[in-house]
């Protein structure tokens, strides 16, 4: 593109959508005109980006019947059914933070560090992956380049901030001693929810399901064997991982740990003697994916434990989108 795209944020007014800005803010993301949208019910409030205020519009059937190019939508999924396709219908490429597309075969699921080329077959429509999911890929990849991962053991450490201003609610009243239960069927404040989402008949919730069928898609390999347990846990931001792997091929230490430090948007935190590992407080605020606690799984043959963090909200949702639609202005 020879000009200043113009873009729209759809659900400009929820926990991620106030992120999108903060990071097209950040990253100093090129733009002639920027519309933000939301629902009836948040149209006519207004938002401030790059120092000027916004109006919210209201979300149509007609908002984009404007120019726009690249809209970066975070309304919900059945927002994103319906506007989506409209969106495209009219030449816009969406970037989508929902569920709704993220399995359609027609559909690119992208991390831009892992699959970026998947983004040149949209058509219209480009999903963002669950939160879980990002920051667990960017970690993978360059681990199942170089030894082929047969089986993958996910147990998540899931922010409150991932259920948006109810579940931030829960956990801020639940520690003033208020078990407020808006966002969860527990109160969260000491506890930990082994139940992300709604459960399937499988026994899985949709979360986990979520982290197994966007693993084959993005790393397009469904023979890698999957499984996860995610759980919300009484922390603001940032996801927490313990992720375990089997390689089909044997492996050093040290490669491992300089196979991550060399990927783009990791950043390897390791000196337990030093109590230096991954945090989530500190992962917060950031867009790199941090990892530690790096050591073989003495118990297979080629295996391996690590603990990944990151900003749910930044790379898990918005720095995503945004860095996808910095490749689409390429
Ligand atoms: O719970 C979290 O930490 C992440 C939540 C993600 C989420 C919440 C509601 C609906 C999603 C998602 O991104 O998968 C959805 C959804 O679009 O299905």
């Amino acid at each position: 593109m020879n000009r200043k795209p113009n873009v729209a944020v759809v659900g400009a007014t929820g926990v991620v959508g106030s992120t999108f800005l903060k990071v097209l803010e950040d990253r100093d993301f090129p733009f002639e005109n920027i519309y933000m949208m939301a629902s009836a019910k948040s149209a006519g409030s207004t938002v401030t980006f790059k120092g000027k205020e916004y109006v919210v519009e209201e979300l149509t059937e007609h908002s984009f019947d404007k120019p726009i190019d690249i809209a970066l939508f975070s309304a919900g999924g059945s927002t994103s059914e319906k506007y989506a396709p409209i969106a495209a219908a009219h030449g816009v490429t969406v970037v989508d933070n929902s569920s709704q597309w993220r399995m359609d075969p027609e559909v690119p699921l992208v991390v831009p560090e892992v699959n970026p080329a998947d983004i040149q077959w949209n058509k219209g429509i480009i999903a963002n992956p669950n939160c879980s999911t990002i920051q667990a890929m960017v970690v993978l990849k360059p681990l199942h380049e170089k030894y082929k991962i047969k089986r993958v053991i996910y147990s998540t450490y899931q922010a409150v901030s991932g259920s948006g201003v109810k579940g931030i609610n829960d956990l801020k009243e639940g520690l003033k001693g208020n078990d407020l239960c808006q966002a969860y069927p527990h109160p969260i404040a000491g506890n930990c929810l082994p139940h992300i989402d709604s459960f399937l008949d499988n026994g899985y919730t949709k979360e986990e399901m979520k982290m197994i069928n966007e693993t084959h898609k993005i790393l397009g390999d469904d023979t890698i064997k999957v499984t996860a347990t995610t759980v919300r846990v009484p922390v603001f931001d940032s996801h927490s991982e313990s992720i375990n792997i089997e390689f089909e091929t044997p492996f050093e230490l040290e490669d491992v740990r300089k196979a991550l430090a060399d990927f783009p948007g990791i950043v390897v935190v390791d000196d337990p003697k030093n109590n230096v590992y991954p945090l989530a407080r500190e992962a917060a605020g950031k867009d790199e994916v941090f990892v530690g606690r790096i050591r073989r799984d003495f118990s297979v043959e080629n295996g391996i434990n690590l603990w990944v963090v990151a900003d749910n909200i930044r790379k898990g949702a918005a720095t995503n989108a945004v860095q996808i639609a910095e490749l689409l202005i390429k």
